[in-house]
């Protein structure tokens, strides 16, 4: 391979690679890299071996890739994320190289065994959930179809939370993960940059001087995200702080030795830990500091880079997308105004003009405690210049506003990016929306009610920016490396092209009558099952019978995602057993897991009540078995690889009108489970596509859901009507489940019976039919299968692929890069 006219020494990346060439790769690694002999390597060395010759493997692709979009002076798009949940590297590596089996082969070869060391492999926390996975499942497409770009992101020291559950309470430890090292990394000490907090600011004419700013480094590290069968790798640059070396300076000549050592650690806090909040905005100093910290290192590097193709920073936004994934990465825009207004000299409108085109924003919830607002006062305080900055753009903007659209003053103060008050407040989604030539939401009705509701105003001002493109995931991860019996089926009857096309997946209808193919779907749902199972008994204790149906809901846990709906559905059903034990109950496994955010009390209540129900049901004899509750604890991208292939039924359940879209939705049914949801978020277009005798729709619509709130919603009326809910929340009221502490759930009871912001009494009805239907169809498992492959067949749309195609078509205008695509690294 030739490479910037350098041939290459190394012919790793041959189709003709060996299991002896791999062995010899991995040996060596482990002696000279790690420092062991076969004889003495743990499991995690030799994991650790493994990645390192396997990322030789990608290495040489990536090179490549960087050297030819380097080469055609391309358009580029950058992708801002204060979160990336990339799951753990190796098995996807390996099979994205096409070398799964040879390693294998190889590893067995040496005694070792490649499944045991994958689950070795750490699985970094670096996101709270649905909008950290999906910015890397767009990594995986943007390798994967080549599109020139990167990701950039924060290296927390310290990611999400490991959950423990301690006497059905949830515990938080600290998830150390950079402790076991990071093999897949490349620390990159030349990349750093400065980054400047505090200080203030002063005019000289037009010039702003910014000075004695706080200043710390920033240092970046890069992993390569492989593109399937490629031989391509995008890049993820995630920064570190480092307090650089004029961090003791003033200390360390004053003598004072430890206060420097003190100093340089608080600087450094800013990458020291991911905020485990997924959907209420934390107002804290830290997080502004980290906001700042990853966009100005992102924006310096990149203006940096343009300058060295370009020489010129002219025709940035000829050749530069930046995306905001959501408003955390916002203040790219003041940030870019300052570096060509105040560094590159050029006129405000200019800059303006340029900044709009580079940058789009994708909005993924509409819930108003989501929505970043930042005091003024502490922005004044941290990015003094920042804040005149939006200042400035707010002026340009109401005036505009003013001119061209109404004059109205209370529309005026309405959109105004300031919001006034006793705190003045900078709206962080407001900004956003006036820097971006492009916002979407992330699934239909989620787009739809954007214009309606909370950008409604700015949909009027600017109605040709706002467009939808529906989420989507990688079938990569989510059925070829977790899901390899099912991978097997579908090369077997359609090729192994769906790995990098799932359209592909429509070839599968000429066979969907095949008495092969409709055995071979419960056999690898039921093999899924007690790798489950099995997962679960050694964690928990617990038997969970495979032939059961397993009912599944694993998501953060939040109100508006009703897992309390779930739960009351389940004693429901319990109540329903013990009254009549007779009847032909279809046996139940419930299945939840998530984590709650550590300082929201209604959320840990929730989990609370789940393993104390568990607790009771589980041990309660009289049901032989037949209705089992697990809560499986510390939910993470590994466990989801485990725990969705193995549902029957996946609850989608959210109160219509508050899940932006999901995605495991799409990861479930891919996998061959029938969804369960209400009409909110994709669920609904996942109805369109399989189709309504496929999918168990139940619940008010969000036309509903707003009368409700309208006409005032009384939980209270519906509580005490329907005598089963009644029942149940007596039960819990009573100590029925926590007889050691019977009050604990006053208060979730209280704010259900007054207020259920989130509607599940009205909801539980509804719900409970629609469970009736599941078991009825469960107990016809030809129909059950036929609707299994139904979903299967008709995922194809919710590829991250799709989505990323319609990013870059849409909203980045960006051409694929020409890659030799290799059909020999396939399957
Ligand atoms: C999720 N949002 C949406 N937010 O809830 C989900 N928020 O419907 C959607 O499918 C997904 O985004 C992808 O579009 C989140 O996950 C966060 O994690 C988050 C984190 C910090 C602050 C606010």
């Amino acid at each position: 391979m030739v490479i910037d006219n350098i041939d290459f020494p190394f012919t790793y990346n041959q189709p003709e690679h060996t299991t002896e060439s791999l062995k010899k790769a991995i040996v060596y690694k482990l002696i000279f890299l790690i420092g062991r002999s076969p004889q003495e390597a743990s499991q995690r060395d030799w994991l650790n071996a493994t990645l390192y010759a396997v990322k030789d493997l990608v290495t040489e692709g990536w090179i490549s890739t960087a050297s030819q979009s380097r080469g055609e002076e391309t358009r580029r798009v950058y992708y801002l994320s204060m979160e990336f949940l990339m799951g753990r590297t190796l098995s996807n590596a390996l099979i994205a190289e096409g070398v799964y089996g040879l390693a294998k082969d190889a590893l067995s070869e040496l005694n070792v065994d490649l499944e045991e060391i994958l689950e070795k492999e750490v699985d970094p926390g670096l996101g709270n959930g649905g909008l950290g996975r999906l910015a890397a499942c767009f990594m995986d497409s943007i390798a994967t179809l080549g599109i020139p770009g990167m990701g950039y992101g924060i290296r927390y020291e310290y990611g999400m939370f490991q959950q423990h559950i301690e006497d059905g309470h949830q515990v938080e430890k600290p998830d150390a993960w950079l402790e076991k090292g990071a093999p897949w990394e490349f620390m990159r000490p030349s990349k750093r940059f400065n980054i400047r907090f505090g200080g203030h600011i002063y005019f000289e004419g037009k010039k702003c001087v910014w000075e004695n700013a706080e200043e710390i480094t920033a240092l970046a590290y890069d992993q390569m995200i492989p593109g399937y069968a490629n031989n391509s790798a995008a890049t993820l640059r995630l920064w570190s702080a480092h307090a650089g070396d004029r961090f003791n300076l003033a200390d360390f000549n004053k003598g004072d030795y430890f206060r420097a050592i003190e100093n340089r650690s608080s600087s450094e806090n800013v990458s020291r830990v991911l905020y485990p909040d997924d959907s209420t905005w934390a107002g804290r100093e830290l997080r502004l500091r980290q906001e700042y910290f990853l966009v100005s290192a992102s924006l310096q590097d990149i203006i940096k880079r343009h300058k060295r193709t370009h020489g010129t920073v002219a025709n940035l936004a000829d050749k530069v997308a930046i995306h905001l994934n959501d408003t955390h990465p916002a203040l790219a825009i003041p940030e870019l105004m300052f570096i060509l207004v105040d560094q590159e000299g050029y006129a405000w409108q200019t800059a303006w003009d340029m900044c709009r085109r580079i940058f789009s924003y994708t909005c993924h919830t509409l819930m108003s405690e989501a929505l970043e607002t930042w005091p003024v006062e502490m922005m004044a305080k941290i990015l003094p210049r920042h804040l005149q900055i939006i200042f400035e753009i707010n002026d340009y903007f109401l005036e505009y506003v003013r001119t061209y659209v109404t004059t109205d003053a209370e529309f005026i103060r309405r959109v105004s990016l300031i919001e006034e008050g006793d705190f003045r407040k900078v709206r962080m989604g407001w900004l956003s929306v006036v820097g971006s030539h492009k916002i979407n939401g992330v699934a239909a009705i989620h787009s739809d009610l954007m214009v309606t509701s909370t950008f409604a105003d700015f949909a009027r001002i600017y109605p040709e920016r706002f467009t939808n493109v529906t989420n989507g995931i990688t079938p990569r991860r989510w059925i070829a490396v977790a899901n390899p019996d099912l991978s097997a089926l579908f090369d077997k009857y359609i090729g192994a092209e769906w790995r990098r096309d799932l359209s592909r997946l429509t070839e599968l209808k000429a066979h969907i009558q095949d008495p092969e193919l409709k055995q071979a779907i419960p056999q690898i749902k039921r093999a899924n099952k007690v790798r489950l199972a099995e997962y679960v008994k050694k964690e928990s204790g617990i038997e969970l019978d495979p032939n059961a149906l397993f009912d599944v809901q694993v998501k953060r846990i939040h109100e508006y995602k009703r897992q309390i709906l779930n739960v009351l559905h389940i004693i429901t059903r319990y109540n329903e057993m013990i009254e009549h034990p007779e009847k032909d109950w279809t046996p139940r496994v419930f299945i939840l897991a998530g984590k709650a955010a550590s300082a929201y009390y209604a959320a840990k209540q929730t989990i609370n009540l789940i393993n104390d129900v568990a607790n009771v049901i589980n041990n309660d004899e009289r049901l032989k078995g037949r209705l089992k509750v697990v809560f499986i604890p510390n939910y993470s991208v590994s466990l989801a690889q485990i725990i969705i292939p193995a549902a029957d039924i996946s609850e989608q359940i959210s109160l219509a009108g508050t899940e932006a879209s999901g995605t495991s939705n799409m990861k479930f049914a891919l996998n061959g489970a029938l969804t369960l949801g209400t009409l909110d978020g994709a669920n609904v277009e996942i109805l369109d596509n399989v189709g309504k005798d496929n999918i168990f729709i139940f619940g008010n619509t969000v036309e509903q859901v707003e009368a409700l709130r309208r006409n005032g919603y009384k939980p209270f009326d519906i509580y005490q009507s329907d005598e089963q809910l009644r029942t149940v929340v007596d039960q819990i009221t009573a100590g029925r489940f926590s007889p050691k502490d019977p009050n604990r759930y006053q208060d979730l009871l209280n704010s259900l019976r007054y207020h259920d912001y989130y509607q599940a009494f009205a909801d539980y009805r509804s719900y409970v039919e629609a469970q009736k239907a599941v078991d009825e169809k469960y107990k016809d498992q030809s129909a059950w299968v036929d609707s299994a492959l139904q979903n299967i067949v008709n995922m194809s749309f919710f590829s991250s692929d799709r989505t990323i195609a319609e990013y870059a078509d849409k909203i980045w205008k960006i051409e694929p890069l020409k890659l030799d695509y290799n059909p020999n690294l396939i399957g």
